[in-house]
């Protein structure tokens, strides 16, 4: 064979993943479950570059030169495992296959230890971009073995988005399921900016009472500014749609409950397992399963609270500049939380993910790129041990600067009856974080009360509890 690599799996991502590969000079072998779209793909886009079609596995593997690079493009899931289950025994010790799709760090681990064993390569890779980054540069988040990226690192590099300095937004994350993880995390931060962005505009509507149209261009000039990003951009574009049908704002006529596939939900259970706070993400996930419960809001309509009351144009205008404020606190603290995750998931796995890579990866390409992104990058290449964003300084300053303006937004959203549940936890995780004394000490106090769970004290070491039942004196319990 002497096909470079090749894609099993032509819907639109392996479609576009596989055209990207031919655009860039690689002679790619294409095979799908159903062959028609394998001829498809041929038939309209063959003149794109060095295609080399395959109806069955068998063929298919023939195709590729060896070491052989198989990338499967399938719906995760069971799926992934039956097109394994038909390519591994076809292939030979060094070949490596490469999972793209949206696949859960648990069974990237799962299949990188039975592939292994048979010495095969398998990399988990975290794809991130849509169809339209599949075909024209995606994020790349590649696990699995060092070894295996030497071979598949060069052809990733030439088809990845390129960041605004040149760089490929591809490295190789860490070993094993690394990069599905660092994937599941950068959707996450995705659910998380999405609703801070849906906050900022429900503020902006109900309490500065501004039109849709008009958020659009507010969004427009933030987009000019530090909060220049991918999906403030296209929140702008959203915003200033009209439906066709009615001549109203789009976002009046799109019913409000916001859907998810599992990956923001995945980030929030592996995080409760990690012991890691990731409280924005998880308040992102609650607030679209929230908007989901049609019966439970219909039932809840006519509970007691204020109607807001826009302000005049001056205080609107005034208003719009702390949501902009509040918006960018806590879309530090989202990442704050979200790079804590990938560090305890690294340490947890000692997978040795370097976070500043991860953040110059996510500069193009993907959902959550941003120019806020480059920041991240230089606060970990200036301090690679920063024990939190929240530590670095330009970060620190910043949100100094902003936490007046932060607050009085979300006093303004609870006196006024509007919810911000991402603008607010990203406040508390930033005033716990703050506090001298937690009331933490309180919550031991009483679980030493009724468990005998015992406490720390501040003054000595060593664990105590009291003898709450009797005479309440103190004894040591080791
Ligand atoms: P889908 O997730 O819709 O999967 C369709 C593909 O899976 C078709 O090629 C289909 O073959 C194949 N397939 C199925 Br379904 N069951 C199969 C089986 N048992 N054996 C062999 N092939 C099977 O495609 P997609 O939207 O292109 O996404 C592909 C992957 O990329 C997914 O894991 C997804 O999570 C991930 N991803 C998607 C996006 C996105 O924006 N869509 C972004 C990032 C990652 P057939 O043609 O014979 O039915």
């Amino acid at each position: 064979g002497h096909a470079q690599i090749g894609v099993t799996g032509l819907a639109v991502m392996g479609r576009n993943l596989a055209r990207n590969f031919a655009r860039n000079g690689f002679t790619v072998a294409v095979h799908n479950r159903t062959a028609a779209r394998t001829r498809a793909l041929v038939d309209e886009f063959g003149d794109e570059g060095s295609f080399v079609p395959a109806e069955s596995a068998r063929e298919f593997v023939a195709a590729l030169e060896r070491p052989r690079r198989l990338v499967i493009m399938v719906k995760a899931g069971e799926p992934t495992d039956a097109v394994i289950q038909e390519f591994a025994p076809l292939l030979e010790e060094g070949d490596v296959i490469i999972d793209g799709g949206n696949a859960h760090v648990a069974d990237t681990r799962r299949r990188e230890r039975e592939l292994r064993e048979r010495g095969i390569h398998f990399v988990g890779v975290g794809i991130s971009g849509g169809e339209e980054g599949a075909l024209h540069g995606p994020s790349i988040m590649p696990g699995g073995s060092a070894e295996s990226y030497k071979s598949l690192g060069p052809l990733l590099e030439r088809i990845a988005a390129k960041a605004p300095d040149g760089t490929p937004c591809v490295t190789h994350v860490g070993p094993d399921g690394a990069g599905h993880f660092v994937k599941m995390v950068h959707n996450g931060i995705e659910y998380a900016d999405m609703q801070l962005i849906a906050e900022a505009y429900h503020l902006l509507r109900a309490v500065a009472g501004y039109s849709p149209a008009r958020i659009a261009d507010t969004f427009r000039t933030w987009n000019e500014g530090r909060l220049d990003s991918y999906l403030i951009e296209i929140t702008a574009e959203v915003l200033a749609h009209a439906d066709p049908v009615t001549g109203r704002p789009f976002v009046d006529v799109v019913a409000d409950r916001a859907e998810q596939k599992g990956t923001g939900r995945w980030t929030v259970q592996i995080a409760l397992d990690l012991g890691v706070p990731v409280s924005g993400i998880a308040e992102a996930v609650f607030a679209r399963s929230l908007s989901g419960h049609a019966e439970l809001r219909e039932a809840s309509r006519s509970l007691p609270g204020p109607v807001p009351q826009p302000l005049d144009e001056e205080a609107a205008a005034r208003f719009a500049e702390r949501v902009e404020q509040a918006l960018y606190a806590s879309k530090i603290v989202s990442y704050t939380q979200g790079f804590h995750q990938i560090q305890a998931g690294s340490e947890h796995h000692e997978w040795g993910v370097d976070p500043g890579a991860v953040a110059s990866i996510w500069r193009a390409g993907c959902i959550i790129r941003a120019a806020f992104l480059d920041r991240i990058r230089t606060a970990y290449e200036t301090r690679p041990e920063l024990p939190s964003l929240l530590s670095d300084k330009r970060f620190a300053e910043e949100i100094g600067a902003a936490q007046d303006d932060w607050r009085e937004v979300v006093a303004t959203a609870a006196r006024q009856g509007v919810p911000t549940p991402g603008f607010s936890a990203a406040l508390a995780y930033y005033d716990a974080l703050r506090a001298d004394r937690l009331p933490a000490a309180l919550t031991q106090g009483q679980r030493d009360f009724f468990g005998a769970h015992t406490y720390r004290r501040t003054d000595r070491e060593g664990s105590f509890h009291t003898l709450w039942g009797g005479d309440r004196s103190e004894v040591s319990a080791g």
